[in-house]
Parts: C-alpha cells; sequence; structure tokens
C-alpha cells in the first residue's frame, strides 16, 4: 500500500531535497579519500539503502571516534563517547534558537547516512485500519511528507539526563549513564508534517491507544544484550496533541546527525520521545513496550517500586548561564551575566540570580515574553564583583506550574531529570 505515490524524478523539484543531495554529493568526495569510514558509520541496518553526507569540515577520523558526522570543534563541544554536548557559552551571543552547529548530539549509536530517495516512511499494526501487517505497511516517501501540508513550531529537545552530572559533582552520588553538565539540550525551528495528518491518513482506528516509531540507527548493544533499534512507545493522545515528523531544522533540511530524512519532535517530553531518522512507526489498539519505557527513562532506587516509577514523560524546569565552566571573569568592573531558563511544564515565570551562595537571591531581567512556551526564556543580570577569588553563581527558574529548583535533586540511579540550582563555579581575578 502506497499513500500518494511520486516518481523519483518529482523529488528534484523541490528545494530542500536539492540541498540534501548538494551536501550529499561533496560528502561523497570526502568520503572516498578517507578509507574504513564507511564501515565506522555505516553499520546500520540494510533496511534504509543510505548515501553518505559528510559536512565539509569533518574529517574521517573525527566520525569514526563519536559516530556523528558534523564537526565538533572544542570551543562549542565537549565529547562524551558517541555523544557531544554544547557548552553553554557557545549560546552566548545568539538569538533564540540553537544553531546546528552547536546544538548536542545525543546518539545510542551512531549516525546512519539515509538516501531520501529510497527512504520510505512504513506504518503498520492493530491500531490502523486493516491491521497492515509489518511487512505490508502502508508507506510515505519524502516526497509525499513534503507535499503534505506543513507546520512549524519552536521546541526544546533535552536529553532526560541532561545535568546528570551533578549527581556525582554536586551531590557526591553515583549514578550511570553520560555524565552531562547542562548542555545536552537545544530550542530549535522544527518544519514538518504533524503526525497527527500521517496518523489519520494512514488510517488511525479510534480504538489505537500506542505508537511505536523506531529509528534507522545500528541496533543498540548495551554490556553484550542486544536490545534491537532504538524504539521508544508514545502515547496516541500525545501524538494527536502536537508532535511533528519534522524534516527541517532551523530552515534547512534536517541535519544529518538530528535525524535527516525524518524525525519525531515530541514537545515538551523527555528527548529519547524524539525518535531520530524514523523508518517505521507500529500503532496499536493495545499498550507497547521497549527498553525504553521499561528500562530507561523511569525512575529507580530508594523510593521507588522495583519496576521503577511511571515512564518519564515531561522534562523538568532548569536555567543556566551562558558562561563558560570554571572561567575566569575580571574583578571591579561591571558584567551583565546572561543565560537561559526553560521547562517541560510550560513558560518558565521568573528566573533569580545568586551571587552569594543561595543566601540572597535576585530577580533576572527576562526576555523572550511572547516565546513559545515549549523553548526557553533569555534573562540577564548585571553585576559588579569586586573580591577576586573562587565564586559560585547560582540561577533558579520557577515554570507556569509554579514548580521550580530545589537546592539538591531527589537521587535516582540512572541520574534522570537533575533539577536542583546548578553552583556555576567561576574564578574573579
Ligand atoms: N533513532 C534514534 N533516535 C534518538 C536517539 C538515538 O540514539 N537513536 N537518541 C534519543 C535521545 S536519548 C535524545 S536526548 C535525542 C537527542 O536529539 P539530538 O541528537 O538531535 O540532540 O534524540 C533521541 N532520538
Ligand atoms: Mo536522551
Amino acid at each position: 500500500m502506497r499513500f500518494g505515490d511520486r516518481d523519483d524524478a518529482a523529488l528534484t523539484d523541490e528545494a530542500a531535497y536539492e540541498h540534501v543531495r548538494s551536501m550529499t554529493r561533496r560528502g561523497v568526495l570526502r568520503l572516498s579519500a578517507g578509507a574504513g569510514l564507511g564501515a565506522a558509520i555505516g553499520a546500520a541496518p540494510a533496511a534504509a539503502g543510505r548515501a553518505p553526507a559528510v559536512a565539509a569540515a569533518t574529517t574521517a577520523a573525527d566520525v569514526a571516534a563519536t559516530g556523528i558526522v558534523k564537526p565538533l570543534p572544542p570551543e562549542l563541544f565537549i565529547e562524551h563517547g558517541t555523544n557531544a554536548e554544547m557548552r553553554w557559552e557557545a549560546m552566548s551571543g545568539q538569538g533564540h534558537l540553537t544553531p546546528a552547529d552547536r546544538f548536542f548530539v545525543r546518539n545510542h549509536v551512531s549516525t546512519p547516512l539515509i538516501d531520501p530517495r529510497t527512504w520510505r516512511l512504513k506504518l503498520w499494526g492493530t491500531g490502523l485500519h486493516g491491521a497492515p501487517a509489518e511487512d505490508r505497511p502502508v508507506e510515505f516517501s519524502y516526497a509525499d511528507l513534503l507535499g503534505l501540508p506543513s507546520e512549524t513550531l519552536t521546541a526544546a529537545i533535552e536529553c532526560t539526563g541532561n545535568g546528570r552530572g551533578f549527581y556525582t559533582t554536586q551531590q557526591g552520588q553515583q549514578v550511570s549513564g553520560t555524565p552531562w553538565r547542562l548542555g545536552a539540550v537545544g530550542v530549535a525551528r522544527w518544519r514538518g508534517v504533524r503526525l497527527a495528518h500521517v496518523l489519520r491518513r494512514a488510517g488511525l482506528t479510534r480504538g489505537a491507544v500506542d505508537i511505536l516509531p523506531r529509528g534507522l540507527d545500528a541496533d543498540y548493544v548495551d554490556k553484550g544484550e542486544n536490545l534491537g533499534r532504538v524504539r521508544r512507545p508514545l502515547p496516541v493522545a500525545k501524538a494527536l496533541k502536537d508532535v511533528l515528523l519534522a524534516y527541517e531544522m532551523n530552515g534547512a533540511p534536517l541535519p544529518p546527525d538530528h535525524g535527516f530524512p525524518v524525525r519525531l519532535v515530541v514537545p515538551s517530553w523527555v528527548g529519547i520521545a524524539s525518535v531520530k531518522w524514523v523508518g517505521d512507526i507500529q500503532v496499536a489498539d493495545e499498550p507497547l513496550f521497549s527498553p525504553w519505557n521499561t528500562r530507561y527513562y523511569r525512575l529507580f532506587g530508594p523510593g521507588y517500586p522495583p519496576e521503577g516509577s511511571a515512564p518519564l514523560t515531561r522534562m523538568n524546569v532548569k536555567a543556566a548561564f551562558e558562561l563558560p565552566w570554571d572561567g575566569t571573569l575580571q574583578a571591579g568592573r561591571r558584567h551583565v551575566l546572561k543565560g537561559r531558563s526553560w521547562s517541560g511544564n510550560g513558560r518558565v515565570h521568573r528566573t533569580e540570580v545568586s551571587v552569594d551562595g543561595g543566601r540572597s537571591w535576585h530577580r533576572a531581567r527576562q526576555h523572550d515574553a511572547h516565546a513559545a512556551d515549549t523553548g526557553w526564556v533569555r534573562w540577564e543580570f548585571p553585576w559588579r564583583p569586586d573580591a577576586p577569588g573562587r565564586h559560585e553563581l547560582l540561577a533558579r527558574a520557577t515554570d507556569v506550574t509554579g514548580a521550580s529548583q530545589p537546592s539538591t535533586a531527589a537521587y535516582n540511579t540512572l541520574g534522570y531529570l537533575f533539577g536542583a540550582v546548578v553552583r556555576h563555579p567561576v574564578t574573579l581575578v
């Protein structure tokens, strides 16, 4: 079953596709010079054909080490294995959005390179009329999606483990997972087709309750155990509310590392919900499970049942300074401290700053009053430090629901949802 089939020639009419194709051509030239690269990033399943697409400045060695295609200059990123965290000073002087060149990357495996001409989005399962089987799905091509009514939204994507490193460095607790500071978050303008529209066109039934989008990246192996491809159930109610099948990020085709050709953008929810490189979506009339809503992305530890909390949904409220970590500032002159605050509960109403270790708090001046409540707000606070020496800067945000940031975060073994106030070190010279 195909939806709105078009021939490949029609693809060349699409500006977006042209852009990607030219990027791919450059990539092919560079890739042919880098021996072994195909093996390093071509380990994804054979389900989708793929053509190499590599940003101009990336070398084979870089890609081989991280599995990430875009350049990761050390002034913008901190590498954590297959992941790359944004340095917060990289947002200094930026507009509301996080440019793609500094947007964090969270890859369970490595970035697959997918040919949009052969890629298909496949929908199947008991939640669609006629219950199409996995091997006889309803299909949409890239051109089909580009031809459907589009929508644009501004939304943060944030890793559930953002801030995890502070469980250890600030609270002295051992947790497992990538020890991110606060840079596993970014806000972009996403354009694509509403998932609701595609589900309805595919024949969504009234009895459908869960969907299971699955990425085309390679199987994820956790300590020798193969868990299959990244896939995370999403309730149909959320899927119909505000979820996008995005093919553009900040006005350009999705970069390979952020899900090209198409990813889910699930506003306000844990980053894992925004499945990248989506290849198929199971639609079911019964609840669905995968390791990503059972053994991960729940809270485990003292105070939680053995099977963990309910699966995590919304992200919590946080604030960050657009300053280098443990950098220096000149004493005896006026500074304007800047930062951003965000929350999966909705708009941030207030951000307060403390420059005396949390004894006194002062309200920061907040911008972006009309910003989307799925993005963030920028703020600033003037400060004239006089004495040289080590110092800690604190920022505390409060969102529309009244949720705020405590001084310590409740421990959980996987280190999710670190929501406490972060103590940002600076040295005054
Ligand atoms: N297919 C696939 N989708 C994925 C992931 C992945 O490894 N594979 N990582 C998830 C996680 S844990 C996060 S936080 C976000 C990160 O999105 P980004 O890399 O575009 O910043 O993508 C999610 N989608
Ligand atoms: Mo994540």
